[in-house]
């Protein structure tokens, strides 16, 4: 379909870009004009379909009429209303809400404004608990090698990412890693893969290094996303749960990817049968329309803090904008379409026929793996030796030429639909895709 052409900025030197190379792409832009559905529209006027939902984050879809609506009306009736020592209806009803949709008992929920101030958030929520509960001195926090949880100081000091934390200096003290899940015996595999459970024990390993009494969380991604879809192998959630409990350390899932119907339920807890203390939540909970973020915990570290005068503030966290109107309601939109159009659903109808579609490019040049679970999929490509991440680049620079497109990270090249994607939408992903590969170099 042919779109109108609109004008673009001729002035791209003050805005200093977000995790892009700043310099290419000033030299050939790649602008977004538009939206609806599942396309994109660019100033060039072509139509691009999203295989990646934005940032993973656009799970109903671009431009819904209701999350619109629900933007400018609420817009109109109460821009702002302060976040401390104030409330206002919409901030109450979408805590219910995420409350009734989430999995038994997780049962508060603290407003953020990004999946990186979850993170932050859930972190010093676990050490303010153990303290409240008369456990201060466990404040050791456990990530994982290869997670994701954002850009803050936290977030990257529990990552493990190397390039988002090697030139910040010392990060947070205190933090350990488990290893990393991501195991070549398990390529090309279909959902969650066979070997792994046991890289779960390495817990126990720095429970006996540290002491159990000096470790206050452990946070994963249940499904790690943005570093190239890791799966957790079959059983690996189940023991890191055990782990957690037997040592009371609490489990932080961190479902800003995989929260809101990804993986076809309407979180990874619900998807696995694992429960954790905390949860962190943010890009599908506003269908990435507004900056909103969310941390959904159980009654007992909420409970906790509820102790002492009651004149007194309980936890001395918070943001200007917790819970905003605008952002409370695009929420409520949000969860609303997922529910009456059915999108995870769709998601979990739809995700044996994305598997198939995927796995179908196995044998096309340079790629070494494949995997997918819900609807996310990755194909890992062989970098070129001694120029790692530029073959996956040159794809995704093709592929948004050939009206597709995707993400990358390192060499690999992750999907991740709109949730109301239909099958001749997955089968030109994977046409368009099938074309890039062959074409690569
Ligand atoms: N946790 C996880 C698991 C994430 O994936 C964050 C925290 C941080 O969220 P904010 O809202 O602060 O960005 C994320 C973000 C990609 C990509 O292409 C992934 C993210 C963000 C941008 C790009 O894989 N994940």
């Amino acid at each position: 379909m042919a779109l109108d052409r609109k004008p673009v900025p001729n002035d791209l030197s003050a805005f200093w870009m977000p995790f892009t190379a700043n310099r290419q792409f000033k030299k050939a832009p790649r602008m977004l004009v538009g939206a609806e559905g599942m396309f994109y529209h660019t100033a060039d006027g072509r139509e691009v379909l999203d295989g990646t939902a934005g940032l993973w984050c656009c799970n109903a879809g671009h431009c819904r009429p209701k999350i619109t609506q629900a933007i400018q009306a609420q817009a109109g009736e109460l821009d702002y209303a302060p976040a401390f020592q104030m409330g206002h209806p919409k901030a109450f009803e979408l805590a219910s809400a995420l409350r009734d949709m989430a999995p038994e008992g997780m049962e508060h929920v603290f407003f953020t404004n990004s999946g990186s101030e979850s993170v932050e958030t859930a972190l010093k929520i676990a050490i303010a608990y153990h303290r409240a509960r008369g456990e201060g001195q466990r404040t050791r926090l456990i990530g994982r090698e290869r997670g994701y949880h954002g850009v803050n100081f936290g977030g990257i000091s529990v990552g493990g990412i190397v390039n988002n934390r090697k030139v910040y200096g010392a990060l947070l003290t205190g933090v350990d890693h488990l290893p990393h899940t991501h195991l070549p015996e398990n390529a090309f595999s279909r959902g969650q893969p066979e070997h792994g459970a046991h890289l779960a024990d390495e817990l126990e390993r720095i429970v006996a290094l540290h002491g159990a009494e000096t470790i206050a969380a452990v946070i994963v991604e249940p499904m790690a996303g943005s570093t190239g879809v890791l799966l957790p192998p079959k059983g690996y959630l189940e023991r890191l749960r055990e782990i957690t409990a037997k040592h009371g350390i609490l489990l932080i899932f961190d479902e800003v990817i995989t929260g809101f119907g990804r993986l076809g339920a309407s979180f990874a807890a619900d998807y696995f049968g694992v429960l954790p203390d905390m949860m962190t939540t943010a890009k599908g909970l506003t269908n990435g329309v507004i900056p909103m973020g969310a941390v959904l915990t159980t009654p007992a570290i909420h409970d906790a803090f509820m102790e002492g005068p009651e004149h007194l503030i309980e936890l001395f966290h918070g943001y200007t904008y917790s819970g905003n109107p605008i952002a409370a309601a695009a929420g409520l939109a949000t969860l609303d379409t997922y529910r009456e159009e059915g999108l995870f659903e769709n998601a979990a109808t739809l995700a044996p026929y994305w598997e198939e579609a995927l796995h179908s490019l196995k044998d096309l040049p340079h790629v070494i793996d494949i995997r997918n679970m819900g609807l996310v999929g990755a194909v890992e490509l062989a970098p070129i030796p001694g120029a790692p991440t530029k073959r996956a680049f040159a794809a995704f620079l093709d592929a948004y030429e050939k009206g597709l497109m995707i993400r990358t990270t390192g060499d690999i090249i992750a999907l991740s639909p709109p949730l109301m994607i239909d099958k001749a939408q997955i089968d030109r992903i994977v046409d368009t895709l099938g074309e890039v590969l062959r074409g690569l170099d």
